[in-house]
This record gives structure tokens, C-alpha cells and sequence, in this order.
């Protein structure tokens, strides 16, 4: 089965992880974020690019979630000694990343492939793809003014109340040749449960990237979303406090209904916690899949991702016979 997963950090490089262990090598594509992307000490670092290719390498750090593990700190050490601002923490072994990409980027190639040249060095079996090549830098208006994505999230702790949201370059960017080639040989589309407005949102910013998902979705293809909100809070980030902050209700309902609203989803993945949301999101029009979706360890990955392909096989099944070409 060929499958696209859509993700931000952590949590989409989680469900990527589950959805690995369950896959053949090549099956699986991740489309990943880079609206977190910064420029810093000269180079340019992309953390959810690399927090998905670490995951999936199996070398991320287990206590951050970002980061490689076994780190040691003496490039910041001696930043900070320097007198420079380190409040962005960059290990010994991942500042190789970076500087390996800005090396590359520097003289001209894309992103996508410097991607894939470090997945293929890591030993990904998996399909690591950026969402497009041209820069995009998500920007968060607060009281105090706009803010670049990463000042907001580390410097100040996701602290200010978030009131607007815009994703810089993203209507100059592109949908690349590889992320196409995905999403019209993909079996599955999934929606990791990354935060729909800073991770997920940037991605279906890329001009046509939704079109290519409809088109998918209209070949019969399953699309399919997890809930990074349970109980009404995130599993990790402020993407609860956001959504209200936004207008939108922070709950498993919130994030379905700015899936059914862009006519993207088939069916919706929420956890036992929020089964009481089932009617109001089967309201919807999309279907619902009821099930344990926290993904603390590795077992617990495989189980989600099992659950999710099971459900895009009845999308598929459901849909009958001549959808499978
Ligand atoms: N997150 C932090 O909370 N503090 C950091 O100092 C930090 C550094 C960092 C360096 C490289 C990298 O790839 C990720 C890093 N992150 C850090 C995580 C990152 O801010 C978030 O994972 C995402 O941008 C949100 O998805």
C-alpha cells in the first residue's frame, strides 16, 4: 500500500514512525512542514523536516521528541561563551544537518533532494519530501506584534495569545514534482495529528496541494485525519490555545470541522476519550474511527497506524470495485 502522510514535528513523526513499521520499504511518503524553518548562525535549519527523518531513522532524541539522541552541547557551550543568544538549541550532531543543507543550498540544489540524500545516508526507508522548495515562513501576529514562528514557539514559550496566522512565500511556492507523484500513486492520504493551524496548515498552503488531495479523494483514494487534540487539550503544543485564540472550538470536533470545511477528509480518527464527539463529527458528512490514538511508545505507534490503514482499506472497499487502478 502506498501511503501520504501530511505532518509537522513530533507528533506527525510519530504517526509516520507507526505507519513505517507497518509499511514495505519505499511505501511510505511523508510531506513535511517547513513553515518552522529558520535561518540561524548562518544556516538553515528545517525542525520538523528533521525531527520526521530522525524519527524515522531512529535516532531522535526520546525525551525532546526533536533533536538527535547521544547529543552533546559544546557548539552552544561555546556560542553562548561568545556571548551569542543560544535560546534555540542546536546539538554537536545536528548542526551536521545543517550545515550539510546550507552547504547544498548554497549552491543551488533543492531542498527535496537534499532531503532525500539525508534520508538515504540516515537509512530512511521511507520517502522524506518538504512541502515545497521555496522558502515559507510561518509568522504569528500578538499583542505585541508579529513574530517569527520559532520566537514565539522557544524564545517565548508559546506564552502570547496567538491572533492571526499568515505563512510568508507560501502563495510563491510550489507543489513539487516528487510531492505530486506522491499523492497520485498514493493508496492513502493521511493527515498526521500535527497542529492544523501552524503544521498542517502551511502544507495545504502550497498553491494546488489541496486540488492534487481532492483529486486523489475523487480517484477514490481514502483521506484520512488523527486528532492531536484529546480531551479538549493538545498532546503537545499550544495547538489548543491557538484554535481558541483563533475562533475555532479546541476540541477534536474544531480540528474535523477545518477538515470538512476544505471538503478534504473521508474519515476522522478521535480517541476513546472523545467518543462523545462521534455524532456531532459523523454530522459533518465524514465517517469516524473511535480508538486509542496516543502514541507514547512504539507499540502504541504501530497500533494507531494499523487502525488508520484499516480504516482507509474500508474507504477503499466501501467506494467498490474499479477504484483500485
Ligand atoms: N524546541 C524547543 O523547545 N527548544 C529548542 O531549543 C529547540 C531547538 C531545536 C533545534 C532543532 C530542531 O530541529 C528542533 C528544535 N526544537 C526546539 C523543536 C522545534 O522548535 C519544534 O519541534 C517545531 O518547530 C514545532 O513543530
Amino acid at each position: 500500500m502506498r501511503i501520504v502522510c501530511l505532518a509537522g514535528g513530533v507528533g506527525g513523526a510519530k504517526l509516520a514512525e507507526g505507519l513505517q513499521q507497518q509499511l514495505e520499504p519505499g511505501e511510505l511518503t511523508v510531506i513535511v512542514n517547513t513553515g518552522d524553518d529558520l535561518e540561524l548562525h548562518s544556516l538553515l535549519i528545517c525542525p520538523d523536516l528533521d525531527t520526521v527523518l530522525y524519527t524515522l531513522a531512529g535516532i531522535a532524541n526520546p525525551a525532546q521528541g526533536w533533536g538527535v539522541d547521544d547529543e552533546s552541547w559544546r557548539v552552544m557551550d561555546q556560542l553562548a561563551l561568545l556571548g551569542e543568544d543560544t535560546w534555540f538549541r542546536l546539538g554537536d550532531r545536528d548542526i551536521a544537518t545543517h550545515l550539510f543543507r546550507t552547504e547544498r543550498i548554497r549552491r543551488g540544489e533543492r531542498l527535496t533532494d537534499i532531503s532525500l540524500a539525508i534520508a538515504a545516508a540516515l537509512g530512511v526507508p521511507s520517502n522524506v519530501l518538504p512541502m515545497a522548495d521555496e522558502p515559507v515562513r510561518t509568522r504569528v501576529r500578538t499583542d505585541g506584534g508579529w513574530l517569527d514562528f520559532q520566537d514565539y514557539f522557544v524564545r517565548l514559550r508559546q506564552l502570547p495569545e496567538v491572533r492571526e496566522v499568515r505563512y510568508e512565500g507560501a502563495d510563491k511556492s510550489t507543489v513539487t514534482e516528487e510531492v505530486r507523484g506522491a499523492l497520485n500513486d498514493a493508496d492513502a492520504i493521511m493527515l498526521a495529528p500535527s497542529n492544523p493551524i501552524v503544521s498542517i496548515g502551511p502544507i495545504l498552503a502550497v498553491p494546488g496541494l489541496v486540488a492534487e488531495v481532492a483529486a486523489a479523494r475523487a480517484r477514490g483514494v481514502a483521506v484520512l485525519a488523527l486528532s492531536g487534540i484529546v480531551g479538549g487539550k493538545a498532546l503537545r503544543g499550544p495547538a489548543d490555545r491557538m484554535m481558541s485564540s483563533l475562533g475555532h472550538e479546541p476540541s477534536a470536533l474544531g480540528v474535523a470541522r477545518r477538515y470538512a470545511a476544505l471538503g478534504l477528509i473521508d474519515k476522522f480518527v478521535l480517541d476513546t476519550q472523545d467518543a462523545a464527539l462521534e455524532g456531532a463529527i459523523s454530522a459533518l458528512g465524514i465517517g469516524t474511527v473511535v480508538t486509542n490514538t496516543v502514541m507514547a511508545d512504539s507499540s502504541s505507534r504501530a497500533n494507531v497506524a494499523m487502525r488508520m490503514l484499516a480504516a482507509a482499506l474500508e474507504v477503499r472497499t466501501a467506494a467498490g470495485p474499479g477504484q483500485d487502478g
